[in-house]
């Protein structure tokens, strides 16, 4: 008999998770403190967008071999994951954890296991979850195993990257790190490496902050390049023949709920030695400010104007708006008096906020607009050219307009005669 396993939150990697689970056979029961989760998934219903999640969930909850619950149930594997948000001093807010940790301790008996995935900061599993799970009698690495398993899938890629990414299985003991690699891989084709921990736990935020590092290096590569009067996006190009270097792309700013949160983690523990880290998450989560300013530089104040604003996710071909920089400059351009409307493809009709109009087609959005800022890459942005934006805009003076590219889809080319103000284009008419 396959062993039964409770996953414990049904976001999007619990969920998925569990669906994996599910077609290789085991007894699976999502657990979600939601009880709205808990609802509309029992009808069949999903909460998260996710490619191929649909079917995926269908023929999960044909198998009969998926029941949901909004507390664990006795079972041999319990896997925790919830979210792990920050607070308003960027230090991480470990309630979920806790509670799940404790809800777990409940029904926890001898010979099971307990799996964390949730991004945490180095020693939670060893000294916050531990503890708890060990206050229902039993002694972890006797009675119960302990492993942490980083989630790493990219979202938009979810069910393939759950199967085809390498995985560490970091236990308290050896011998729980191989059975958590075992079980694992019952659906994960990539490699499982075997570590203890805390080490898994830092892997997991060094992955992120590499990320957010080297993003915010390309978002300060783009500002000198303004005041060098070039054009970044060919230096980039350039840059990236040399076969050691890959500079990442410049943008509007980092979002998601992982890169931007996630290096602060190692700010939290170790304080003293992650300067680099700090000032690169701060200079990611200045770049929508930065970027109004560089548009308003060239464009002159905004204020009483009427501005366009196509893309608002947080990346490219994806409807999560979690943190989006995208949002972050919307919200600026609202405080600065511009009568702003959205158009979202993803997410038709999302409203930022009083005051701001939520367009449901980018015709909508363009008519009568003095401004347009691109801000996500969406593939169905890549055709657009600025002669053509001007054009739905009914405009008919090109100075009383301008166009506002953060993420490299207008070329000079098809905007011929047009303020065209591109992110870390240093060659353009009026210098800042
Ligand atoms: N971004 C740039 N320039 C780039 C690449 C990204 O500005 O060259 C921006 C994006 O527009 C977005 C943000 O960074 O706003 C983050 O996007 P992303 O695609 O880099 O990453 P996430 O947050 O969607 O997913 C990351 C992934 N981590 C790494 O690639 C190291 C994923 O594998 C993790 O599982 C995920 O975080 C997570 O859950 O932690």
């Amino acid at each position: 008999m396959k062993e039964h396993i409770c996953v414990v939150g049904l976001g999007y990697i619990g969920l998925p998770t569990a669906i994996m689970f599910v077609k290789q056979g085991f007894q699976i029961t999502g657990v979600d403190v939601n009880p709205a989760v808990i609802s509309r998934l029992k009808s069949g219903e999903l909460h998260i967008h996710e490619d191929g999640l649909a079917d995926a969930f269908n023929g999960a909850l044909a198998t009969g071999r998926l029941a949901f619950s909004e507390k664990p149930v006795v079972a041999n594997v319990f896997i925790i994951a919830v979210p792990t948000p920050f607070n308003h001093d960027k230090s991480a807010d470990l309630s979920y954890v806790t509670s799940a940790a404790e809800s777990i301790k409940e029904v926890l008996k001898t010979g099971d296991m307990v799996i964390l995935e949730s991004t945490s900061p180095p020693r939670t599993t060893t000294d916050l979850v531990l503890p708890i799970l060990e206050e229902s009698g039993l002694v972890c690495g006797k009675d119960f195993d302990l492993v942490y398993s980083p989630e790493r899938v990219l979202p938009g890629r979810i069910l393939e990257e759950l199967v085809h990414n390498d995985r560490i299985v970091g236990g308290v003991t050896k011998e729980a790190s191989l059975r958590a690699k075992k079980l694992y891989a019952s659906f994960v084709f990539g490699q499982i490496h075997t570590s203890d921990p805390t080490t898994a736990e830092m892997v997991k935020l060094m992955e992120n902050t590499f990320r957010d590092v080297n993003i915010a290096l390309a978002n300060e590569f783009s500002r000198i390049a303004v005041e060098q009067k070039i054009d970044i996006w060919e230096a980039v190009k350039l840059a990236n023949h040399h076969p050691r270097v890959n500079v990442l792309r410049p943008g509007p700013g980092v979002g998601g709920h992982c890169i931007s949160v996630d290096p602060w983690f190692l700010v939290e523990v170790s304080p003293s030695v992650s300067d680099l880290i700090r000032t690169a998450r701060q200079v990611n989560d200045a770049q929508p400010a930065y970027f109004l300013d560089f548009v308003q530089r060239r464009a002159g104040d905004l204020t009483g104007r009427t501005v366009a604003v196509l893309g608002l996710t947080y990346k490219p071909n994806i409807d999560d708006l979690r943190e989006s920089p995208a949002i972050a400059l919307v919200r600026l351009l609202h405080e600065e008096g511009a009568d702003v409307r959205t158009f979202e493809p993803y997410v038709p009709g999302y409203r930022v906020g009083d005051g701001i109009a939520a367009c449901a087609s980018l015709d909508e959005a363009l008519d009568g607009a003095e401004g347009v800022f691109l801000l996500v890459a969406h593939e169905e942005f890549s055709e657009l050219t600025g002669t053509g934006l001007f054009e739905k805009s009914g405009q008919t003076s090109p100075e009383q307009f301008f166009l506002a590219d953060a993420v490299n889809i207008l070329q000079r080319q098809t905007s011929e005669g047009l303020n065209l103000i591109r992110l870390g284009d240093g060659r353009d008419r009026q210098q800042g």
